[in-house]
C-alpha cells in the first residue's frame, strides 16, 4: 500500500509504512517511557540514530509523566527536534487509559506548535511494549490529531509512520471511518 493522504483544514495528514528515525520532518515523536532515559522499540532506535548527545539532554529533563511530552534536539537525526511522548501501559477496562493516550498526542502537538514546528511524524505510541491493541490505539491517535487539525491550522503536515503493512492497514481503516463520520457532520 502506498502513502495515504487526507487534508483537514490546512494540514495534510499522511499515513506511511516506514522507520520513524529516517523522517525528514521538523520533529519526530518518540514513544518514550517516563524516565526519558531510553529503552527498546522506537525509543532505542531514536537514541541510536540520534547519538549519545540525546541521552545527555534527556538526563537533564527530570523525566516525564504519562500522557505528557518533552522536547529535545534531534542531533544526528534528519529531524531538528525529538518530542518524547509517554503513552500509557495498556490496562484493559481502565477508563483513564484512552485519555492518557490521547493526551500524549495532544501534548506533543501543543509543544510542537509552541516551538514553531510545521511538520511532525508520529509512531503508533503504546502499541508495542506497552501492549495497546492497535485498532483502539489507531482510533484514539487519529481522532485526537484530526481534532487538533480541525481546530487550528498551524501544521503543514502530520505524518504517521507505521512499522509494517499490517499496522498501516489498521490505521487506514480507522482513518476512513473518522473521515466518513466527519463528512456526515458537515
Ligand atoms: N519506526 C516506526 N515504528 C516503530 C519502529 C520504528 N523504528 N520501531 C518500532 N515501531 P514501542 P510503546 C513500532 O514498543 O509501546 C520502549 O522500551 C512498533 O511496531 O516502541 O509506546 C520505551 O522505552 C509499535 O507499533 O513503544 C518504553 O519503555 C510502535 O512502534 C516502551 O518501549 C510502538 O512500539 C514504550 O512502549
Amino acid at each position: 500500500m502506498n502513502a495515504i493522504r487526507v487534508r483537514i483544514n490546512q494540514t495534510s495528514l499522511e499515513l506511511i509504512e516506514g522507520d520513524i528515525t529516517r523522517q525528514d520532518t521538523d520533529a519526530i515523536v518518540n514513544a518514550a517511557n517516563s524516565s526519558l532515559l531510553g529503552g527498546g522499540g522506537v525509543d532505542g532506535a531514536i537514541h541510536r540514530a540520534a547519538g549519545p548527545q540525546l541521552l545527555e539532554e534527556t538526563r537533564t529533563l527530570g523525566g516525564c509523566q504519562t500522557g505528557d511530552a518533552k522536547i529535545t534536539g534531534g542531533y544526528n537525526l534528519k529531524a531538528r527536534y525529538v518530542i518524547h511522548a509517554v503513552g500509557p501501559v495498556y490496562v484493559p477496562d481502565d477508563p483513564h487509559i484512552p485519555e492518557m493516550l490521547a493526551s500524549a498526542y495532544r501534548r506533543s502537538l501543543e509543544i510542537a506548535h509552541q516551538t514553531g514546528i510545521r511538520t511532525i511524524a508520529f509512531p503508533a505510541i503504546s502499541t508495542g511494549a506497552y501492549g495497546y491493541p492497535l485498532p483502539e490505539a489507531a482510533d484514539i491517535a487519529l481522532t485526537t490529531v484530526c481534532n487538533v487539525m480541525a481546530e487550528n491550522s498551524h501544521f503543514e503536515q502530520v505524518r504517521f509512520v507505521l512499522f509494517d503493512e499490517s499496522i498501516l492497514q489498521i490505521f487506514n481503516s480507522a482513518l476512513q471511518q473518522i473521515v466518513q463520520s466527519r463528512s456526515h457532520r458537515t
